[in-house]
């Protein structure tokens, strides 16, 4: 059944050569290919549309939007206050975040179906009524699904979620946005991105051995870290780049959300058009061989890149050596070489417990290929895989065809459990069964991010990050400080093995195949239907508008957290069991900024409530403020907002009273999301006035009644002492999110627009 849109990728290709030689004329130079696909994308072409890098916002169409089930209610929910009859553009609903991991899948998603009945049966109504295509429960995880369906090269699409990043892999720029983003496409609007530097990535050589595509983006966030991609679109380019397969490129891009980038993304080539043909899209692949010229970077910018990216970063693929990054954080690389004196130097716990594969990261047919040819060495080698072992299949379309060509029964063989083809682990849905969930332990998975509790919810997990073939290798061994690549195991029969490298193939030998791909297609008029939410729901509430601004400087506010170190969106809002609130506003609000530490007391979710003095939970504090008509403020320190593009991490605070987020510098989904949500996001004009604030200071923001465009407003820090600080903080905000903030949202904003309010 064919599911992609070839009349809007035909049209897409149509135009493509002239809007190219347009955009060349006009700039005078060479293109990049991302700039190529970005500039044919503009919302309106005007003679004085900004093309200067990491400074102007600029307005795009793009082609298409995906959500996954945590995100789409709220995206949903938003969507259906905008007063639109039907989704402006091609959008789909993936049901894969809320599935949780225990026994198995066939049980697991018995029990999800049953749990999460109320939220299915919203989204697949919600989704049936405004024309958006529904992928069930068991359908598999939302960027394999994209990878395998819709992404094109040359197309631009946007998904709520940060790993839609991972459709690069097929030539597309894919950004992650928080779900405000989405309802503006999929209500016809312009989107808007603040025009991206570019980062080039140069690969030479090819890979041998037990290297893999997901080391070069190990290596890579290595390099940069985790805010260096931030507002950048990282290209890779090469002859190392052209002879990956498009799954591997699909690995790299979908793990540059690690780094901030704003997307990754490889030229077209024979790999990608291979990938198409293979996942029954020839018709896609054609059209784009037609156009292969406009799908990649002028030859001026692979002659020369130093002349057209912010910057350059080299590696030769056949020098690469498999990495493994962690714990706590996905840029801390180690070399397999260094890792073993590592593990021992920090004092990793040395015992490996569980190897988990799979995820949206690295669930391809090569990588599952690859990883199952150690499992039958471990079973010919007569070697007994000592940790636990799972498999998560990105997609029903995956598992169904490894099913049938044994990759699956090979992994069985060494113990290993195969669970839905869903998030599972990775986002802390897994009931993992352990003796003492306390307990400092070590997994590894070849999933993205691995940030403190993320998996399992103990923060004494330490979780690292690897290619499946090196997770297999290490849960075999059940040791961190096994090098595959040079050391040996003790087999049942007391012999010494080394396990050679993997070996696999990019593509089935017999074709993909699927009994049931788990597609639901949307009616043609959904007008009739109507979607009922139980006002007594604890899971689904409607919205209701935030207010607007008052249209004063904000003052009296009471300092709510002072957040010290890693503050991602897993600290501001935890996923595992309160994925289950996230279509419930002020039921999920309860879990806010609950994961990030107190500065004072270096304590997680004890704050002091000034009006009492006592100590309490952040978000009961921010509740008492509320109650009392006390707006509330949130300062922090670098990369605030990291990770996930969970617009909860905006709208609880929102919901919550807090009016300012001040922090050191901001990861770019989560800054916008602040914006779009009414809320006031600031940066230290000089970072070290964060060492200004009191635990008991009132706080007021002047300058409100003259926000402009690049004017700094000043922060009033009044001690308990009497005693008082003043500083100037920066803001990115420009004249239309100005607008979203005195509307209280950018959603206020489309209503009015609308005559909705
Ligand atoms: C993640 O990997 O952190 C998630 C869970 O997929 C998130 C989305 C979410 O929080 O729902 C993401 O990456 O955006
Ligand atoms: Fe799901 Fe993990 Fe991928 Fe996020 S990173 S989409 S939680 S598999």
């Amino acid at each position: 059944m064919a599911v992609f849109d070839l009349d809007m990728i035909q049209k897409v290709y149509a135009a493509l050569p002239e809007k190219v030689a347009k955009v060349r004329a006009k700039l005078g130079r060479a293109l990049t290919v991302s700039e190529k696909i970005l500039y044919t994308h503009l919302w309106n072409d005007t003679p004085d549309t900004p093309y200067t890098r990491g400074k102007a916002y600029v307005d795009f169409a793009p082609d298409r939007v995906a959500m996954q089930d945590a995100t789409a209610q709220m995206a949903l929910l938003q969507f259906m206050m905008a007063g639109k009859p039907k989704v402006a553009v091609p959008s789909t609903v993936h049901c894969d975040h809320l599935i949780q991991a225990k026994t198995g899948a066939d049980n697991d998603l018995a029990i999800a179906m049953d749990v999460n009945k109320e939220v299915y049966d919203f989204l697949s109504t919600v989704s049936n009524k405004y024309g958006v295509g529904f992928w069930k429960p068991g359908a598999g995880i939302i960027h394999q699904i994209v990878l395998e369906n819709y992404a094109f090269p040359g197309g631009m699409m946007i998904g709520t979620d940060s790993h839609t990043v991972n459709a690069g892999g097929l030539g597309m720029v894919a950004i992650g946005v928080g779900g405000a983003d989405a309802v503006d496409v999929m209500a016809g609007m312009p989107w808007e991105l603040l025009q991206p530097k570019l980062i080039g990535v140069e690969l030479t050589g090819e890979m041998n051995g037990w290297t893999s595509a997901k080391d070069v983006i190990l290596k890579v966030a290595g390099i940069v870290s985790a805010k260096g991609g931030t507002g950048a679109i990282v290209e890779y380019f090469g002859p190392g780049a052209d002879s990956i397969s498009c799954t591997g490129k699909g690995t790299i891009c979908n793990m540059g959300a690690e780094i901030g980038a704003t997307t990754s993304i490889f030229e077209y080539g024979e790999a990608m058009s291979r990938y198409l043909r293979a996942t029954g899209r020839a018709q896609v692949a054609d059209l784009a061989d037609q156009v292969t010229e406009h799908l990649r970077s002028d030859e001026a910018v692979h002659n020369n890149p130093e002349a057209y990216y912010d910057q350059v970063i080299r590696i030769n693929l056949s020098e690469l050596e498999p990495h493994i990054n962690g714990p706590y954080t996905p840029d801390l690389a180690w070399p397999i070489s260094a890792f073993a004196k590592a593990v021992k130097e920090n004092g990793y716990p040395q015992k490996l417990e569980v190897g988990l594969i799979g995820s949206c990261t690295n669930s391809s047919y090569e990588d599952l290929d690859r990883a199952a040819s150690l499992a039958r060495q471990a079973v010919a080698k007569n070697l007994r895989t000592k940790a636990e072992f799972t498999v998560t299949p990105g997609s029903e379309l995956i598992r169904y065809t490894v099913s049938r060509d044994g990759q699956l029964a090979d992994f069985e063989a060494i113990g290993g459990v195969v669970l839905a083809n869903a998030c599972g682990p990775c986002i802390g849905q897994w009931a993992r069964h352990t003796d003492d969930p306390k307990r400092a332990n070590s997994i590894i998975t070849s999933f993205n991010r691995n940030f403190a509790k993320r998996n399992d919810g103990n923060p004494a997990t330490r979780s690292f990050v690897a290619s499946p073939e090196i997770v297999t290798a290490m849960a075999i061994a059940g040791d961190l400080t096994f090098n595959p690549l040079t050391d040996t195991l003790i087999n049942e029969n007391g012999e010494a093995v080394l396990l050679d490298p993997p070996t696999g193939v990019e593509l089935p030998p017999k074709g993909f195949d699927v009994e049931d791909a788990g597609y639901q297609s949307p009616a043609a008029d959904g007008s009739g239907i109507t979607v009922t939410v139980n006002p007594e729901s604890k899971r689904i509430e409607l919205l209701t508008p935030f207010a607007p601004w008052e249209g004063t400087d904000l003052t009296g506010m009471k300092l709510l957290i002072k957040a010290k170190g890693k503050c991602t969106t897993d600290h501001i809002s935890m996923a595992g069991p309160w994925l289950r609130f996230r279509g419930h506003l002020d039921n999920i609000s309860n879990n806010m900024l609950t994961g990030a530490v107190n500065f004072y007391n270096e304590l997680t979710n004890t704050v002091q409530n000034q009006l009492t003095g006592e100590f309490m939970g952040v978000p009961d504090t921010a509740r008492v403020y509320k109650a009392a008509g006390i707006g509330s403020v949130v300062f922090g320190e670098e990369n605030y907002g990291e990770g996930s593009s969970r617009e909860h991490a905006a709208m609880e605070p929102r919901h919550l009273g807090v009016r300012a987020v001040i922090v050191k510098s901001f990861a770019r989904i989560h800054e916008t999301n602040l914006k779009k949500q009414g809320m006031l996001g600031f940066t230290f004009v000089n970072k070290a006035d964060y060492d200004l604030v009191r635990q008991d200071d009132t706080i007021d923001i002047v300058g409100l009644t003259d926000f402009r465009p690049g004017k700094n407003l000043t922060v009033v820090l009044h001690h308990a002492d009497g005693t008082q600080d003043s500083f100037e903080v920066a803001h990115t905000y420009n004249e239309t999110q100005i607008e979203w903030f005195k509307a209280g949202s950018a959603l206020n904003l489309i209503r009015k627009q609308g005559g909705l309010a």
